[in-house]
C-alpha cells in the first residue's frame, strides 16, 4: 500500500539526538523526567515544550537541565511534538525520541528506539507498551480503543501494530524533516492515522517493546471523560482521510 519512494535516513553510528518532551502542567513530574532521561542518556539534549502550562512546568524543566519553549496558549499535544520537530528539523539533529512528560514512558527503552533508526533504517520507530513485558495495563476501554485501532493500522501497512496511540517513538532525520514541516501532522493526536499517512508516504514504520508505567496518582488524561469519545470520533476520521489522500505528507 506503500505511495511512491521515500529518502530512508542512512544508517548513523554516532549522530546528534534530541529528546523532545511535550508536557501540559506537569510541574511535579517534568523535572524528574529531565533528570532521568539524563541519567539514562548524557549524550542526548532534552527539549522540553511547554504547551501553555499554568503552572511551574517550564521553570521546573529547566532547573532539571532541559532547553524549554513555551507555547503561548495550549495547542495541543501533537502540535507540541510538532513543535519538537520543527526544531529538530531547524537544528542539526539526526534522531529525534518524543516521550511524555509525566513519567509513563521509561527512558530505559530508549537504546531499542534509537537503534531500531540508527541500525534498522526504520524511518519512525513506535514504541509498544504491549510488547514491552511491563506490568502496567491501561484501562479496560483505552484496551478496546487500541485493540481497534491497532487491527485497523495492521491492516492498512501490512505488519503487526499492537499499541498505535503510544507517544514514545523515535524518528529519523528525514521523518523529522517531513513530517515537523508538514501540514497534516495532526494537531491534536498524532496516533494511528499519522502510522498510516507515513506508511503510505513511503516511509519505514516499526514497533518496538517499551517499558509503560501508569499515569501518575492526581495526573488527569488528556484522554480523561468526553475527550474519549472525541478521540474515537476523530480518529475514525482521520484514518478514512489517511487512506484517501494520494500524498500524505
Ligand atoms: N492533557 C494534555 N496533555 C498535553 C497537552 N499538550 C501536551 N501534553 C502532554 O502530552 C503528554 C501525554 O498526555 P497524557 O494526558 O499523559 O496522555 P495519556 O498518557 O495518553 O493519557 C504529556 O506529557 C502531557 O503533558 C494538552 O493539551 N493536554
Ligand atoms: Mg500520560
Amino acid at each position: 500500500m506503500s505511495a511512491g519512494p521515500f529518502p530512508t535516513s542512512p544508517p548513523l553510528k554516532t549522530g546528534r539526538t534530541l529528546v523532545v518532551i511535550p508536557a501540559y502542567d506537569e510541574e511535579g513530574r517534568v523535572g524528574r523526567v529531565v533528570r532521568r532521561v539524563r541519567e539514562a542518556a548524557p549524550c542526548v539534549e532534552i527539549l522540553v515544550v511547554d504547551d501553555g502550562s499554568g503552572d511551574g512546568t517550564a521553570r521546573e524543566a529547566r532547573e532539571a537541565g532541559a532547553r524549554v519553549v513555551s507555547h503561548p496558549f495550549n495547542m495541543g499535544y501533537g502540535e507540541t511534538v510538532k513543535t519538537g520537530l520543527s526544531l529538530a528539523a531547524a537544528g542539526d539533529f539526526d534522531i529525534v525520541v518524543h516521550m511524555d512528560g509525566d513519567g509513563q514512558h521509561d527512558p530505559a527503552s530508549m537504546p531499542g528506539l534509537l537503534a531500531a533508526v540508527r541500525d534498522g533504517g526504520a524511518d519512525i520507530a513506535i514504541g509498544s507498551r504491549f510488547t514491552g513485558g511491563g506490568a502496567y495495563r491501561a484501562p479496560l476501554l483505552r484496551r478496546l480503543g487500541i485493540l481497534i485501532f491497532s487491527r485497523i493500522v495492521s491492516l492498512a501497512v501490512g505488519s503487526a501494530f499492537t499499541d498505535p496511540t503510544s507517544g514514545f517513538a523515535a524518528l529519523g532525520r528525514a521523518a523529522v524533516l517531513r513530517l515537523g514541516a508538514s501540514p497534516l501532522y495532526p494537531a491534536d493526536f498524532p496516533d494511528a492515522d499519522l502510522i498510516i499517512m507515513a506508511h503510505r508516504a513511503g516511509m519505514r514504520v516499526v514497533e518496538v517493546p517499551v517499558l509503560m508505567h501508569e499515569s501518575p496518582p492526581g495526573k488527569r488524561s488528556m484522554h480523561a471523560g468526553s475527550a474519549s469519545l472525541y478521540y474515537v470520533f476523530k480518529m475514525f476520521l482521520a484514518i478514512f482521510l489517511a487512506l484517501l489522500r494520494k500524498n500524505p505528507f
